[in-house]
This record gives C-alpha cells, structure tokens and sequence, in this order.
C-alpha cells in the first residue's frame, strides 16, 4: 500500500502519519511504503521527522521516502492524502493573504499540479483525501484536474462530525459511540450544516432527546460551526491532533465496511443530492461498503429549518467554484 501524504512536515502529519501507521486502518494486510512530501524549504524538519518515524520501528511499515515534488511521489499511490496548502495571514511577496479568493486562487495552483500528478500517475482506484483548507473548493480542482474518474476524491468534513457528536454526548450524557446518522453537510466552513433531526441515539430520535431547539440553533450550531476558531484562539495555532485523528477515521471508515444503521462523513462531488448544487464538492452522509465503493445515503428527511441553512452552505460552495472557474 503507498500512502502519500503532502505537508508531510506540518502540525497535522506530525499526529496524522503516527495514527495512519497503526494497525487496523487499512483493510489491507500489507505493509506502508509512505511517500512523504513538502515544498523544498521545510525537507529538512520533514528529515527529522523521518527520523521520529523510524525510530518508533513501526511493524506496518516498509519503507519511507520523502520527496520535494508530487510527481515524483504518486506513482502507483494507493492513497492521497492532501495535507498541505497555503493557510490564511501568511505573508507572500510582501503581501498577507487575508482574502477568500486570494487564498482559492493561491492554493487553487497547488491543487491543479496535484490534481494532474495524482490523476496520471497515482493508481486507477487511487482514493484522495483533501484536509488543506478550503478543502471542498481544493478537491473540486484537484479532480477536475486529475481527469480520471476511477478515483474517488474527498475533502474532509470529519472533523466537523466528530466536534458535533462530541457535543451531543455531552448535551445528552451518552457515549459518543451510542450516536448514529448524524452528518455534515456543506462546506468545511462555518457555513457547514450539522443535521440532528436524522440522527439518533441508542435508537432514539437525537433532535427529540434533546428537545430543544433554541438549543440546538443558537449553542449547537454555532459551536460546531466556530469550533476551529476557538481552537486556534485557546491554542494560538490550529487544530491538529483531531485533525489528524478526523482524516485517519475518514481513510478507516472508507476502508471499511460502514456499521449497519450508520453512515459516515466526508464531502464528495454532489449529484445534486438534497438540492445541494450539481459539481460542488459537499459534505454528506455516506456508507462504505468496505471494498472501496461509498455512497451517498439518500433517505435523509430535511425539515425546512435545515433546508434553508443547507441552501446558504451550497451557494457559498457555488460562489467559491465562481472564484476558481479558470482553475476547472
Ligand atoms: P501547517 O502549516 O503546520 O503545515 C502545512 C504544511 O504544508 C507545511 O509544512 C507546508 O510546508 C506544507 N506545504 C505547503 N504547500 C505545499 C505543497 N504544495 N506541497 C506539499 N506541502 C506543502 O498546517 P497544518 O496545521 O498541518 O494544516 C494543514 C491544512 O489543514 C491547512 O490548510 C488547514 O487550514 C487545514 N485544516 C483542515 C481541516 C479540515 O477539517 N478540513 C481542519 C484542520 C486544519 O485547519
């Protein structure tokens, strides 16, 4: 199995690589060739962490190699996943990036080149996760540009699904195992929409359990909407450890077969699925069935509440494809 991974030297993979080698997450026996790669100023602390890599002497692994460049990483990858990307307030050619559609179109060029190296060289089957934010917009043009629709491309809404069941076990004093069906729809953006309507709890309606919607619409939303901004706030840096542990869960629950009743999260190229525009990459409830091939569960009942918040993440996703049209 070669698994590459991009930002391989960032926050995100110092927690993610560590998860992805443990055992269990593949539904494959076979050993990891990690094809680690960053842009050629950060090689040396990526050369560090080689060093961490190998000294924890992994047994699911066979090889790691670190690469400057895609292209020369992907043959045969097995997986993609897409880590690095150019974050918001960094300061390039004198200038800081503080604009939507400064940040689309710079890290919009990246996602092009990946999408091209991943769609030529990478395997026919290859399955490609992209965190970098705003990852729905950067998987859109990494698919278009990769041209190759035998591979399935995701951008991460994990972690918006896994802060928003963290919540309602609290909300509800339940294990967050006990929680089913809850998903993500939209943009990995604080536009996002977290359903509890379809959701349920041991078997009983989660929204009904809760009983309250002045709760759910002004402390629940707002909470998983603006989670990512109290953490850097509290932090001074970004959310990264469940970050990685969000992307690691989204590669296990497409590994594997999705638990009867249950779906799982993660933003996909939309068929127009609960109105949610055709071509936009948008989060939804998916299944797995554990060789591969994931779906989009359709049987969802939207109630005009969530329909409506729904519609504002689907036209904030129209308008970011408007800022990338050149980029398709
Ligand atoms: P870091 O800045 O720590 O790491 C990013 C790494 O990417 C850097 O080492 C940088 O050198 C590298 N990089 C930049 N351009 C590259 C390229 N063209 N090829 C290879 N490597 C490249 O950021 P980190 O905290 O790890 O976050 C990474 C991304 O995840 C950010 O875009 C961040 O906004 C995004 N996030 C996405 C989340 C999601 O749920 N989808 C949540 C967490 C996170 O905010």
């Amino acid at each position: 199995m070669k698994i590459l991974i991009t930002g391989a030297a960032g926050q995100i993979s110092y927690s993610l690589v560590p998860f992805l080698c443990e055992r269990g997450i593949f539904a494959s026996k076979e050993k990891l060739d990690l094809s680690l790669v960053e842009i050629p100023p950060a090689m040396k602390k990526l050369d560090g962490f080689v060093k961490e890599l190998e000294d924890s002497a992994y047994s699911s692994v066979n090889s790691i190699n670190t690469y400057d460049n895609i292209n020369d990483a992907v043959l045969d990858a097995d997986w993609c996943l897409l880590v690095g990307s150019i974050p918001r307030g960094i300061v390039l050619n004198g200038k800081e990036i503080k604009e939507r559609a400064d940040l689309l179109q710079i890290n919009g060029s990246i996602f092009t080149e990946q999408g091209k190296a991943i769609g030529s060289k990478a395997k026919n089957n290859c399955k490609v996760l992209v965190v970098g934010n705003p990852a729905n917009t950067n998987a859109l043009i990494g698919y278009k540009n990769a041209k190759n629709p035998n591979q399935l491309w995701m951008a991460m809404t994990m972690l918006d699904a896994l802060r928003a069941k963290a919540q309602v076990a609290k909300k509800l004093g339940c294990h967050v195992d006990d929680i089913y069906r809850l998903a993500i729809f939209g943009n990995h953006s604080p536009t996002m929409f977290p359903d509890l309507e379809n959701s349920n709890v041991s078997g009983k309606n989660t929204y009904e359990q809760i009983g309250d919607h002045e709760w759910v619409e002004n402390n629940f939303l707002p909470k998983i909407q603006q989670r990512g901004a109290e953490i850097i706030d509290a932090r001074g840096a970004s959310s990264a450890s469940s970050a990685a542990r969000a992307a690691c869960d989204t590669v296990k629950n497409v590994e594997h077969k999705t638990r009867s009743g249950d779906v799982f999260n993660a933003a996909v190229l939309s068929d127009g699925s609960y109105d949610i525009a055709e071509g936009v990459f948008s989060g939804f409830p998916l299944i797995s069935d554990g060789e591969g091939n994931i779906k989009i569960v359709r049987d969802f009942n939207l109630s005009e509440f969530a329909q409506s918040k729904i519609r504002k993440t689907s036209n904030e996703l129209l308008e970011e494809r408007e800022l990338v049209k050149d980029l398709l």
